[in-house]
């Protein structure tokens, strides 16, 4: 897992692993990556990482880069008295955390005045959504709120329960796993006080709402509500307090689940709402639409009279007509009728038992998923920034939060969307790295070697390519008239894009077969690794976007599950461009500051320019040209032992020093 905010103070960098032994060094590992002797082997990183987990320091930099694994279990980092420590320090002068980053984003974002974003990325389960809330919480502790301002501080915080109420569900690999993606802007007034939000979501798993795979639940607002519901309610949604009594819970046969309380989730969830603005009439509404979800579910077909299908459930026809509001005639009809228009005229034509219950599901995912999205738009209105001008202009923090990338034996649709996103992220984060990297060499009038990284631009163009794009394939291949299928559109794929490099069929070019491909697959070459995805339903899926998930859950440090993170989110190549250029940059001020006592002629005062000190006491350190340049405003120092063994003489020293300034005193 990552994150990126923007490395304001790059000075002061790695202060607190120069202030220890070299054998603490040895146990903790480096703090950051930067800082690795063999820093080009894959197993010196995992080792890095390993040791620091080993001792709970689950956080580690790669430059402004904060790597992150996940503890599974609570540490005591993240008090306010911690959240006090990283307040306005710089960025490497004490030791990695989550508060570092969120600190010195803000901080860009005041001095700068400019919009910051941090990014958050990894596999399921690896804690991004936690992190989302820490970051969220270090602003609401630390910035400053007038009395009227603690009311949207409230409501920036009250948000994530009500969202992973509706949103996540316990999946094989998460108990509390986001089924959407987020986005999350802060706004902050021009004293850095947060004064308005806005989140913005994407491709909720509807598919949840009618189905789980075993082991895994639905979302977590019907179980909270069943269980926590008070019976006056429960009666009246016409629901009994036994999730095994509803067939939209019963399927992944897992009601219960131990790290989760319902019922405390359920007050927690009241109250929120309540602090978000919700009146009760919404709040009614709200829980009228998850109560006719579940009575949807329990409704039944069956074979009439007259052989007709009919619906064999009366009691939950009256209570989905009562709580949506909806005749019951005309639900009846909906649910079991279709529509039809034939040579100009309207007809309705039964449906036949299949039919019938696809309907149902579909309706149930429908309103679900509608619901979900009037609760992001009640939220944004309540977050809204309303306080007018005299707060001055504004600057944003946002907050993304998305799957990560996966591979499975089987992968669909759903996984393309998944790995292409990711694509489209690491494409991002690439471009960031190396374009802030390069900036600030040019800036400082700096000359260095651009180290090169694989561009993943030829894969996210090869999935959203204009008409050639295999997006665009597809969505022409749903809206052809004839009759499209899975087949015609990996036929028409294999048209347009056979022979692209990161794009492989069954089909050979010599005409024969590839074993490692079936007829039904399409496979991608992906930035991460290989991805062989089946085009069985991708045509229904396109038109109505679903989600499912992983596999077995990450205690202990699981180096298998590690390396294929180090892999995926390109922290190797990340480091590569890091060491490339220079491993450090400092103001000469701050530079000068700290080691002036290692040269005569700087200490105890330089008098003249501060480049020109700079350079007499790297000279009289005996710096050697390669090592080092200077810029306009910093040092630039490519190696880390070269710093080391300044810190080394700086350490030696000390002692002596202290001694020159008793005697002095
Ligand atoms: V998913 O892609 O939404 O399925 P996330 O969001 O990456 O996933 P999440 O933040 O939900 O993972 O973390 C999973 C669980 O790991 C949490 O419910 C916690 O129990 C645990 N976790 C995550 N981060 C921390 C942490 N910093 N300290 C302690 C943590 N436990
Ligand atoms: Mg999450």
């Amino acid at each position: 897992m990552r994150y990126r905010g923007r490395d304001l103070g790059g000075e002061g960098r790695v202060h607190l692993v120069m202030e220890s032994t070299l054998t603490a060094r040895d146990r903790v590992g480096v703090q950051d990556f930067v800082l690795l002797e063999n820093y080009t082997s894959e197993a010196a990183f995992i080792e890095n990482l390993r040791r620091r987990f080993g001792e709970n320091l689950i956080y580690t930099y790669i430059g402004s880069v904060l790597v992150s694994v996940n503890p599974n279990k609570d540490l005591e980092i993240y008090s306010k008295a911690h959240m006090e420590r990283y307040r306005g320090v710089s960025f490497y002068e004490i030791s990695p955390h989550i508060y570092a980053v969120s600190d010195n984003t803000y901080r860009a974002m005041r001095t700068e005045r400019r919009d910051q974003c941090i990014l958050i990325s990894g596999e399921s389960g690896a804690g991004k959504t936690e992190v989302s809330k820490k970051i969220l919480q270090y602003y609401a502790t630390t910035c400053p709120v007038t009395d009227h301002l603690s009311t949207l501080r409230d409501r920036l915080l009250q948000s994530n329960p009500v969202l992973e109420a509706f949103g996540n569900a316990k999946t094989l690999r998460n108990d509390n796993s986001s089924r959407f993606g987020k986005y999350m802007d802060v706004q902050f007034d021009f004293r850095g006080a947060p004064i308005g939000g806005h989140i913005l979501n994407y491709l909720l798993e509807k598919s949840r709402v009618v189905h789980q795979n075993h082991g895994e639940r639905n979302f977590h607002i019907f179980y909270q509500l069943l269980e926590g519901g008070e019976q006056d309610l429960l009666s009246k949604l016409g629901l009994e307090r036994n999730a095994q009594k509803y067939q939209y819970l019963v399927k992944g046969c897992c009601p219960r689940v131990s790290s989760i309380n319902d019922k405390n989730d359920w007050r927690t969830v009241r109250k929120a709402l309540t602090v978000i603005g919700f009146h009760e009439d919404e709040v009614e509404d709200l829980l009228n639409i998850i109560a006719s979800v579940l009575h949807l579910g329990n409704t039944q077909f069956g074979e009439g009279k007259n052989g007709e299908n009919q619906i064999t459930t009366e009691p939950q026809l009256k209570y989905l007509s009562k709580l949506l509001g909806v005749d019951g005639a005309a639900l009846r009809e909906a649910l079991t009728h279709k529509k039809i228009t034939a040579k100009g005229e309207e007809m309705i034509s039964p449906l036949s038992f299949e039919q019938a219950v696809a309907a149902r599901d579909a309706l149930a995912k429908a309103v679900y998923g509608r619901t979900f999205t009037w609760l992001v738009v009640k939220i944004n209105q309540s977050l809204a920034f309303k306080l007018g001008k005299q707060f001055g202009s504004s600057s944003v923090i946002g907050l993304l939060d998305i799957y990560g990338f996966e591979v499975f034996q089987h992968n669909s649709f759903e996984q393309f969307c998944i790995n292409y996103c990711n694509e489209k992220l690491q494409q991002l984060f690439i471009e960031l790295t190396l374009k802030s990297e390069q900036e600030e060499y040019e800036a400082e009038g700096i000359t260095w070697e651009p180290v090169k990284y694989f561009d993943n631009k030829i894969i996210c163009d090869l999935v959203e390519g204009k008409h050639k794009g295999l997006i665009s394939i597809l969505d022409e291949e749903c809206l052809r008239p004839g009759e499209p299928s899975d087949i015609s559109f990996l036929e028409k794929l294999e048209d347009t894009l056979g022979g692209h490099a990161h794009f492989v069929t069954h089909k050979l070019s010599n005409g024969k077969t590839r074993k490692a491909v079936s007829r039904e697959e399409f496979k991608l070459i992906h930035y991460a690794g290989e991805v062989n995805y089946s085009v069985n339903g991708f045509l229904d899926k396109n038109k109505d976007l679903l989600y499912r998930n992983l596999k077995e859950a990450r205690l202990e440090f699981d180096e298998a599950l590690v390396r294929h993170q180090v892999k995926y989110l390109g922290l190797m190549e990340n480091l590569r461009v890091r060491r490339a250029g220079f491993a450090y940059r400092r103001h000469y001020e701050t530079f000068l500051q700290r080691y002036k006592s290692l040269c005569p002629r700087t200490w105890p005062n330089w008098q003249g320019r501060l480049a020109d000190g700079v350079a007499t006491l790297v000279q009289h350190l005996g710096y050697k040209p390669e090592e080092y340049k200077l810029g306009k405003t910093k040092i630039f120092i490519r190696f880390p032992k070269t710093l080391f063994s300044t810190e080394d003489s700086l350490e030696a020293r000390r002692p002596a020093l202290g001694e020159t300034i008793q005697q002095a005193g």
